[in-house]
């Protein structure tokens, strides 16, 4: 048994704050760049096409897709390493967190002609 002298107490304690500041840090899943922004990683679909067609990102950051064409557009994952979107209607946005590293290739339900990739490395 372990008798916890107020000196442990405090141990625990910080222990658990310090575990909690984690646990947030990884709920957030957003990668801060030096100056303290937000990564954005964009991927616009205009004139039938993603672009840029290959991104690479980071394990763990998201990944934004916006619509801006006249015409609806979906975002499937070839491999199912991601939920599909529903159509995008014009401006609309699609936002995945990337998970785990590989190749994510993906293709538009609706004109699968329109393909891309996403490369997703450690973070
Ligand atoms: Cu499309």
């Amino acid at each position: 048994m372990i008798t916890l002298t107020p000196k442990n107490k405090m141990a625990a304690l910080l222990c658990g704050i310090a575990f909690l500041n984690l646990s947030l840090f990884a709920l957030g899943g957003e990668t801060k760049e030096a100056d303290g922004t937000t990564k954005q990683n964009r991927i616009e679909i205009k004139d039938f096409a993603f672009n840029p067609q290959t991104l690479t990102v980071k394990s763990g950051e998201k990944v934004t897709w916006i619509n801006r064409d006249d015409e609806p557009h979906t975002v499937v994952s070839v491999e199912k390493q991601f939920k599909k979107s529903t159509a995008l209607d014009t401006d609309q946005e699609f936002t995945i967190m990337a998970g785990a590293p590989g190749t994510y290739t993906y293709f538009c339900s609706v004109h699968p002609k329109m393909t891309g990739t996403i490369v997703v490395v450690k973070s």
